[in-house]
């Protein structure tokens, strides 16, 4: 894909016996194979004949939740057999009991666990993946979660980008008193993150069963301070008014916006804020209200696609599948679903000078698909067509 359709709704910027050159990580040159010859030393080059089939940037997950302890298996059968909310958060499930169980375990439990499923992400040509913490609650296990995620990056043949979510729940030693826990994200937790480097953003849940507009406001401001990008949870459940908040202050991305109000659209693409859709928890939850995707369109929002991977409302593990969701669930057409992770995806994480397209001076991540049509990457379910993957100039 090229970067010259604004939201991926015209056409996918295929170029038909295409090359491109990589040197140090890097594309040099990209263009017709006949041309190549002219504008490289091909002799002095390893070649790869990817024999007519399709190539696209690498994938980018930009909203996971990928570091965790246990899993809510017991949880999604208990439902399924009639329990009620209560019943379950009685017998210690929920996300409260994510977070026991991520307290509960070391960090290289958390590496292992987490390192499996990125496996699966990887294994369908994921070349940039976003990391959010907030099941750890407490300094500690926030720094805990991030520091597992930066871990992850710097062992995988993977980029990974971390998000401090501190304020995703009240966690139980502040029940009653949200507050509270605001003042410690803000006062303690935001200026150790951002002392230690161990977050590029900082996120938060705005939500009537989470923080309201007004404590998120706290929590960006805090982030600001610190020199940290922002993005938002924002009316997934309701209309908070979180998206409107985010944008007024500069967020790379609202992410879910269900019920997100046509009416603000307007001030979302102002602000260059990047819609994120999250079709994974919208099928996982039956959700039934649809994100305002026509209003996106028509103010020309860009739309990007993400997993959401986490264990309470979102168990995936495959980006591909979010592809086919966005299509069928969302109606989006295979082009938008893919500029979604590829060139969007990249904007909302404020990666977009470095990858997210296939242009000359961007990271060469890549995939070589086994197909020709970059549509059957939305139209098939459960099948896994790549083939290679280039990670900055580099056959994975
Ligand atoms: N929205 C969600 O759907 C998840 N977090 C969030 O902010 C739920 C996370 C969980 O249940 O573990
Ligand atoms: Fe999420």
């Amino acid at each position: 894909m090229r970067a010259d359709d604004a939201n991926g709704l015209i056409d996918y910027g295929l170029i038909s016996k295409g090359a491109i050159a990589v040197q140090d990580g890097k594309i040099v040159w990209i263009g017709e194979t006949q041309d190549i010859q002219d504008a490289v030393d091909a002799n002095q080059a390893k070649t790869l004949d990817c024999q007519g089939r399709l190539v696209t940037p690498g994938l980018i997950d930009c909203h996971t939740h990928l570091v965790y302890g246990g899993d809510r298996t017991k949880e999604f059968e208990l439902r399924l057999n009639g329990a009620t909310y209560s019943e379950i958060a009685a017998a210690g499930g929920g996300i409260v009991s994510t977070v026991a169980a991520t307290r509960a375990s070391t960090a290289d439990e958390l590496f292992d666990s987490a390192k499996n499923r990125l496996a699966t992400f990887m294994a369908e040509g994921v070349t940039t993946v976003e990391i959010k913490s907030g099941y750890g609650l407490d300094l500690d296990n926030e720094l805990k979660m991030l520091s597992v995620a930066r871990k992850l990056g710097e062992q995988l043949p993977i980029n990974v980008t971390t998000t401090f979510l501190g304020a995703h729940t009240t966690p139980p030693e502040y029940k009653d008193n949200s507050d509270a826990y605001i003042d410690l994200v803000c006062d303690q937790m935001i200026p150790a993150v951002a002392a230690k480097g161990l977050a590029d953003s900082v996120d938060a849940f705005c939500e009537n069963i989470a923080f309201s507009a007004q404590q998120v406001q706290r929590v960006f401001q805090a982030a600001q301070k610190h020199g940290l990008a922002i993005k938002l949870h924002a009316e997934q459940l309701s209309d908070q008014k979180g998206a409107v908040l985010a944008a007024s202050m500069g967020a790379q991305s609202v992410d879910h916006i269900e019920f997100l109000n046509e009416g603000d659209v307007a001030a979302v693409k102002a602000s260059g804020t990047i819609a994120v859709l999250l079709p994974g928890a919208f099928y996982f939850l039956r959700e039934t209200q649809l994100p305002p995707i026509p209003a996106l369109r028509q103010h020309r929002v860009p739309i990007a696609i993400a997993s959401d991977s986490n264990p309470g409302s979102s168990p995936v593990s495959s980006l591909l599948l979010m592809l086919s969701m966005a299509c069928t669930l969302f109606k989006l057409t295979p082009a938008e679903a893919l500029a979604g992770v590829t060139r969007n995806a990249a904007k909302a994480l404020g990666l977009d000078h470095q990858i997210g397209t296939l242009e000359v001076g961007k990271h060469a991540d890549m995939v070589l698909w086994n197909t020709t049509d970059p549509a059957a990457l939305s139209y098939r379910i459960g099948d896994n067509p790549c083939q290679t993957v280039m990670f900055k100039g580099s056959v994975r």
